[in-house]
């Protein structure tokens, strides 16, 4: 298998993260360097032509693009340990949490739009940066009410098992932290967040423990 990835790739993070709670070894880990533009290459655009990483390359060429797809596709040929609960309702509420963070702030803030805002539409960069600050604090404001209301959320995102909601989440963190939007008003995400990190598979695949990463 190859895994095309980057160090500080949220996108490249849920999907190393969940290939390490499968135990699954990644490979041949191929770094497609975001500050390069390499994703623009195009001996990479013709295995992703959304030109976006993660990207998976399975030993008999089957390709893989976009993380959910992946993490979902990971699930079922290898279901344990599950990355969603068994009950459609369960099911349908990680989804939506996942979503909140993978379609609906985590897009905003990818590197063609920041580079379309700074470069077409010509503003500086402190306004780029409030632009992810503003769009990681909406979504944690969302996502705090989603997770504290709920009596479903227990030590996770969902019940006392990981699921693909909280590899979504430790994700989004990492982008919050980078855009200092704060999770301290945010208690349950913190809580769940702090969690996360304790575990294995997510501090291994915690983006500054990557090869090239800076030391913070
Ligand atoms: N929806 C995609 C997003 C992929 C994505 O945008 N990845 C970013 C890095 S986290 C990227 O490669 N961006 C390249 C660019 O914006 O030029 C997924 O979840 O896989």
């Amino acid at each position: 298998m190859k895994f095309f990835s980057f160090w500080r790739s949220l996108a490249s993070f849920r999907v190393r993260c969940g290939l390490f709670l499968k135990g699954i070894d990644p490979g041949e880990v191929i770094d497609v360097n975001l500050m390069k533009g390499q994703q623009r290459e195009e001996s990479f655009r013709k295995i992703n032509p959304m030109m976006a990483i993660p990207a998976l390359v399975e030993d008999d060429g089957n390709v893989l693009f976009e993380s959910l797809a992946i993490l979902e596709y990971l699930d079922e040929t290898h279901p344990n340990p599950p990355f969603l609960p068994k009950d459609p309702k369960g099911r349908a509420r990680v989804r939506a949490i996942s979503q909140i963070i993978c379609c609906d702030t985590h897009p905003l803030i990818v590197p063609r739009v920041r580079e379309y805002i700074a470069h077409q539409l010509k503003h500086d960069e402190a306004t780029v940066n409030e632009w992810g600050r503003h769009w990681h604090d909406t979504s944690l404001k969302a996502l705090e009410t989603v997770l504290s209301s709920s009596k479903q959320t227990g030590k996770y995102c969902h019940g006392d098992q990981v699921t693909l909601a909280d590899i979504c989440l430790a994700g989004n963190a990492v982008g919050a932290y980078y855009f200092k939007a704060p999770l301290d008003p945010y208690p349950t995400v913190k809580r769940i967040v702090d969690t996360c990190w304790q575990n294995e598979a997510f501090a291994r695949a915690h983006p500054l423990k990557q090869p090239g990463a800076p030391a913070q």
